[in-house]
């Protein structure tokens, strides 16, 4: 055992938790002289951190935009078009900028470099060569080939009206994609308003079905209409083709003609026959529904009577996924199985998700899905969809999974949006990213949740790895990481605390200890929080930390909650800055553990071997290309933690840019 003893109390001030607009109003004011000061205090504190990180110190990553890196950029505020929103169908920019008494945006202060946003680009998330994505869209796995379509607009780096479906594919690891010509474009009465979101099904004989949600450019009517590939022996699917009397359904009688979207990969139904089953959210005035088809051939629907589910309040469902998942403690191929989309009976649970329209977070619940009744049934109502679980509790959305057939296992796929503002999307040329491909299965262990990690073919995207054994952090401690490469990380961790502290401590039950309310990693408590110092760099005046506090819960028992702190993550003006997180199951007998993967200004972080997950989108401005480090901390008042930390260098796969025009256009 190593002990570490870096005395840094001060570097994770206490802030008090204000309201959650007014931090938005206030965050750029009051960050200022906050963060001048903290940067003071760490100038002193890195001193001493600097004998341990100057032992191994990068070279300046390579800038690879052929651009002047020097000019600066200015986002100009005026030539911005209006953030789009719900009416357009699409998720709304949850930041919109600070406006000073004077009516200026103080995010035109902010003057972004080119070396900045170069760097803020991805080197193994999925994103298209250029211009804006949004939801992930009938992913397949045909043929040997994983492919992926997209919400894509063609024209330009904001969501617009002609989104189409952008299409790449990938034979091997999830990372190597190809760049194919769009797969569909908004060039029909149906659908002139946006070819938007939908889902493949694979039918028994190999052919493919794709149905999506077309808008009508004069009504914004939403119907449901039907693809096909035109070539289905082809393992590119590279040319697809509308059904020529689409649309296959209307918005029936009581919905509203734009709270209709996002057909489900279809189910068969014990109907026989071929019989199919899929489901599409709406809202029926406040209350959230998704309606139930039948179909045999997709080109012929019947609505079912009554509705897949509803939960009052909850509003528009979008991007409903349903799909079943093993319970069974020993399965013949292997314990982490996935299953196909029709698998239902004895040792099935089923997984609701939809997308809320209304606060744009994916809920998820566990139930039984009745094929005869055409219902699903929630396991535990407290726990229903929109009121229990989220997928992801930072920034992330319109999730979708697919089945690979085959290594038998359900792939999720979801959205990370901008949380910048929309003036600098332009400049950086595109827009959003996919977040890492995730396989999902039920938790045994807990029998409540979903497990979510890290689909096993990122075990491949890694190079070097370094290890830490049995490190012991004393409390107040920062500790630096040792590796090169910080910018692309792939990090696990497992941390030891000793719980019987909770019996002596003077800390009162807290039961109610919250992520996004606690005022981030500088609350201290007598147990936490320690974790990771993630984009920061050495002189930690940008810092994003992901860490778990636990807290002394019912009957003195330790509650642990995975958290990310955007609030120092960028000193830049126009950049959300929240504190994500949520509880996190810990069972008896179990070490507090972590996987956190950095890409840029991605952080993707799981508890628990993914019961809890969180995505943020950071922004920095100091701690990029060489200057990125990572950090050990424990902020705990009380324990040490004794941490393990495996850390591994990603590969990269930087995409050809500038773009090469599609063959297509
Ligand atoms: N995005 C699509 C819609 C979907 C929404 C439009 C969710 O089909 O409901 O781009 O982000």
């Amino acid at each position: 055992m190593v002990p570490v003893s870096t005395k840094i109390s001060p570097l994770l001030e206490v802030v008090t938790p204000i309201p959650q607009e007014d931090r938005k109003r206030q965050a750029d004011l009051k960050e200022v002289p906050a963060i001048v000061a903290s940067a003071l205090i760490l100038l002193a504190l890195a001193t001493s951190i600097l004998a341990w990180a100057l032992t191994e110190v990068e070279s300046p990553g390579e800038v690879t935009s052929g651009e002047d890196q020097t000019e600066p950029v200015v986002p100009d505020m005026e030539m911005a078009e209006p953030s789009k929103g719900v009416s357009e169908g699409v998720t709304e920019r949850t930041y919109s900028g600070v406006l000073l008494a004077s009516g200026h945006a103080t995010s035109t202060e902010y003057v972004w470099s080119n070396v900045m946003l170069v760097w803020q680009r991805t080197v193994f998330h999925f994103q298209p060569e250029k211009n804006w994505m949004n939801d992930p869209n009938g992913p397949l796995y045909h043929k040997g080939w994983y492919h992926i379509f997209y919400q894509w607009n063609p024209e330009g780096a904001a969501w617009g009206n002609k989104i189409s479906w952008g299409h790449a594919v990938d034979s091997k690891d999830l990372l190597h994609w190809y760049h194919l010509p769009w797969a569909m474009y908004p060039d029909q009465p149906y659908d002139l308003n946006g070819v938007w979101t939908g889902s493949a099904t694979t039918l028994p004989d190999g052919k493919l079905a794709m149905l999506y949600t077309g808008e009508t450019e004069d009504e914004l009517v939403q119907d449901q209409c039907l693809a096909d590939p035109v070539n289905p022996t082809d393992p590119l699917l590279v040319d697809w083709v509308k059904y020529s009397v689409n649309p296959v359904i209307y918005p029936p009688p009581g919905i509203g003609v734009k709270d209709f979207r996002d057909p489900t990969t279809a189910c068969r139904s014990p109907a026989g026959n071929d019989t199919r089953l899929i489901t599409i959210g709406s809202k029926l005035g406040k209350t959230g529904i998704s309606l139930v088809y039948e179909t045999t051939n997709f080109t012929t629907f019947k609505l079912l009577y009554g509705v897949l589910h509803a939960v009052p309040g909850t509003g528009m469902w979008e991007c409903v996924d349903l799909y079943p998942v093993s319970t069974k403690s020993v399965i013949v191929i292997t314990q982490e199985n996935g299953l196909d989309t029709s698998v239902h009976g004895l040792g099935v649970k089923h997984v609701l998700k939809t997308s809320f329209d209304d606060d744009k977070h994916d809920y998820y619940a566990l139930g039984t899905y009745d094929l005869q009744a055409d219902t699903f049934v929630p396991d535990d109502p407290d726990l229903d969809v929109g009121i229990g679980l989220r997928l992801d509790y930072g920034k992330y959305y319109a999730a979708r999974t697919f089945y690979n057939q085959n290594k038998q296992r359900r792939i999720l796929w979801g959205w990370i949006g901008e949380t910048d503002l929309e003036a600098v999307d332009p400049m950086k040329g595109w827009a959003s990213l996919q977040a890492i491909p995730r396989s999902i299965v039920f938790d045994k262990k807990t029998g409540t949740n979903v497990l979510q990690r890290p689909e096993e073919e990122v075990e491949s995207w890694s190079t070097r790895s370094k290890t830490f054994h049995d490190i012991s952090f004393e409390p107040g401690s920062v500790v630096p990481i040792h590796v090169t490469g910080a910018t692309q990380l792939d990090i696990t961790a497992s941390f030891e605390v000793d719980e019987t502290l909770l019996e002596t401590t003077s800390e009162s039950h807290d039961a109610g200890y919250d992520c996004s309310n606690s005022g981030g990693a500088g609350t201290r408590g007598s147990l936490g929080p320690f974790g990771l110092l993630v984009v920061a760099d050495e002189k930690l005046s940008e810092l994003t930390p992901v860490y778990l506090y636990v807290a002394k819960g019912g009957e003195g028992k330790a509650k642990a909650h995975l958290c990310t702190y955007q609030t120092r993550s960028s000193m830049a003006s126009g950049v959300e800055k929240d504190v994500y997180g949520s509880a996190v199951p810990v069972l008896d007998g179990e070490n507090y553990s972590a996987r956190i993967l950095t890409d840029h200004s991605i952080v993707e972080s799981f508890a628990q071997a993914g019961r809890t997950s969180v995505r943020s989108r950071d922004y920095p401005t100091k701690d990029i290309y060489g200057a990125a480090r990572s950090f050990f901390f424990n902020n705990a008042t009380e324990a040490s933690v004794r941490a393990s930390l495996k850390a591994w260098q990603t590969k990269s796969f930087i995409r050809p840019y500038p773009f090469i025009p599609d063959p297509k256009s």
